[in-house]
């Protein structure tokens, strides 16, 4: 199924979203190596502000909810992808490569979120929003959820929960004027919590190109 939420649109690009020379990164978001960031850091901290979240069941404060960086490829990220569906497999160059493409969209379009327990500093979920900037909706924005996945050891801990509030928030500071996502059926319920509603008149379709069966699909 598809699910969709709305909220209202600026039409504006917001200015995070428009680095178009990487002045406006924060200096932790220009680090080179390992330490560099997908997106500017400080943008976390302002939706947590604006929309007052919070990490529920970490009294320790052993979590922390940041952009993704390139070094999470040595804090377990594609294992946890996989929990999700097939990743593959992708040297650090690959995942390097990838990163820079997604970090350097103008204006950017990839917001990897995702929470690393401290303690073993292992990423144990991840979320992410992507922006397809559009010319209707008076140059909007759509937003989209992709690649939400939480560590089977952390379940019952909210972290999904976690996840989705944060993506919501990023995505209503940029002024989309919708978001959407695909789900599967169990996962409904869990995703209205968030205003996410079927999209009545709307179906998913899908034309995969991943399986041996689909080779002869028509053009
Ligand atoms: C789910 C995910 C989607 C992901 C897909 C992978 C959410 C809300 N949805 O539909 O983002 O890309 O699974 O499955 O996280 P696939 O490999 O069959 O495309």
């Amino acid at each position: 199924m598809a699910a969709i939420v709305k909220t209202p649109s600026t039409g504006k690009i917001p200015q995070e979203a428009n680095n178009n020379d990487g002045l406006l990164l924060s200096p932790e978001a220009l680090l080179s190596g390992d330490d560099r960031t997908m997106f500017s850091p400080t943008l976390i901290g302002q939706v947590q502000e604006q929309f007052n979240l919070s990490l529920p069941n970490d009294p320790d404060g052993g979590l922390t909810v940041r952009p993704l960086k390139v070094g999470d490829y040595d804090r377990g990220y594609l294992p946890l992808l996989s929990q999700l569906t097939s990743v593959g497999s992708i040297s650090k160059a690959q995942f390097v490569e990838r990163f820079n493409v997604m970090a350097n969209t103008r204006p950017q379009a990839y917001y990897v979120v995702v929470i690393e327990e401290k303690k073993t500093e292992q990423v144990v979920g991840s979320a992410t929003l992507v922006l397809e900037w559009k010319f209707i909706h008076e140059a909007g924005a759509r937003g989209r959820v992709e690649d939400v996945v939480v560590s089977d050891e952390m379940r019952g801990r909210q972290l999904g929960k976690v996840l989705n509030q944060h993506l919501v928030a990023l995505a209503t500071h940029f002024g989309v004027y919708k978001l959407s996502l695909e789900c599967k059926d169990k996962l409904i319920g869990f995703y209205e919590q968030f205003g996410f509603v079927k999209d009545a008149g709307n179906n998913f379709m899908v034309k995969r190109f991943d399986k041996p069966e689909d080779q002869l699909a028509k053009l």
